[in-house]
C-alpha cells in the first residue's frame, strides 16, 4: 500500500482528517517523487549491467561458490544465481519507487534465511552479492542519490547477516 492510501485508511478508520504529521510525510513523500522516479529509471536501465559486474565481482571474491561442490556451480546454477540477483535489484527498485522498505521486506527478507537454508546456498554470500550490486550501483549515482538508493541495499545486506 503507498503511503498515500495508509494514510487514508487509518485516518478513515477513525473517521477523522489527516492529521499534520500524516501530511507532513506526505509532502516529504511527494517532494521526494522526481528522485525516487529518476532513481528508477536509472537502475531499471542499468540492471543487466549491474548484474554482470556484480556477479564478477562476487565470483572472484568467492570462488569456492563457483567451483564443483559449490552452491552456484555450473551454467545452470551460476545462471540462477544471477538471476536471484536480478531479483534482489527488482525488490530494490520497487522499494525505491515506494519509498519505504515494505517491498524488499515482504517479497524478499520474510523467510529468506530458512529458504536459502534449505537451498544450501551460503546466505553470507547472498550477502556478499548484494553489497557488490550496492557498490556497482552507488558508483553511478551523485551522493546524494547513492545516499537514498545505498539504505536499501544496507536493510537487504543487514537482513541477511
Ligand atoms: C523475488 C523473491 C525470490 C527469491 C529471492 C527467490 C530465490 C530462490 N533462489 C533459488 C535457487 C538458487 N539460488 C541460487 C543462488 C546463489 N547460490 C550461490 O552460491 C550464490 C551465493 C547465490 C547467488 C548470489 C542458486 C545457485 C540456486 C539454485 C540452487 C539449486 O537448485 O540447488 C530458489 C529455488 C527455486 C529456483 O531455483 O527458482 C528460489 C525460490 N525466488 C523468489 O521468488
Amino acid at each position: 500500500m503507498s503511503l498515500i492510501i495508509k494514510s487514508i485508511v487509518n485516518a478513515d478508520a477513525e473517521a477523522r482528517y489527516l492529521s499534520p504529521g500524516e501530511l507532513d510525510q506526505i509532502k516529504s513523500f511527494t517532494t521526494s517523487g522526481e528522485r525516487r522516479l529518476r532513481l528508477l529509471q536509472v537502475l531499471t536501465e542499468n540492471r543487466e549491467r549491474i548484474v554482470k559486474q556484480s556477479g564478477n565481482q562476487l565470483f572472484q571474491k568467492r570462488p569456492d561458490i563457483v567451483s564443483p561442490g559449490g552452491n552456484a556451480f555450473g551454467q545452470e546454477m551460476t545462471a540462477t544465481c544471477l538471476r536471484d540477483m536480478d531479483y534482489y535489484l527488482r525488490l530494490i527498485t520497487y522499494s525505491v519507487v515506494a519509498g519505504e522498505i515494505t517491498p524488499i521486506q515482504e517479497i524478499g527478507v520474510i523467510g529468506v534465511r530458512e529458504m536459502y537454508r534449505s537451498l544450501g546456498t551460503p546466505i553470507e554470500a547472498v550477502a556478499e552479492s548484494i553489497r557488490a550490486m550496492k557498490n556497482v550501483t552507488t558508483s553511478m549515482l551523485s551522493s546524494e542519490d547513492a545516499t537514498v538508493v545505498g539504505g536499501y541495499f544496507d536493510y537487504l545486506i543487514a537482513a541477511m547477516q
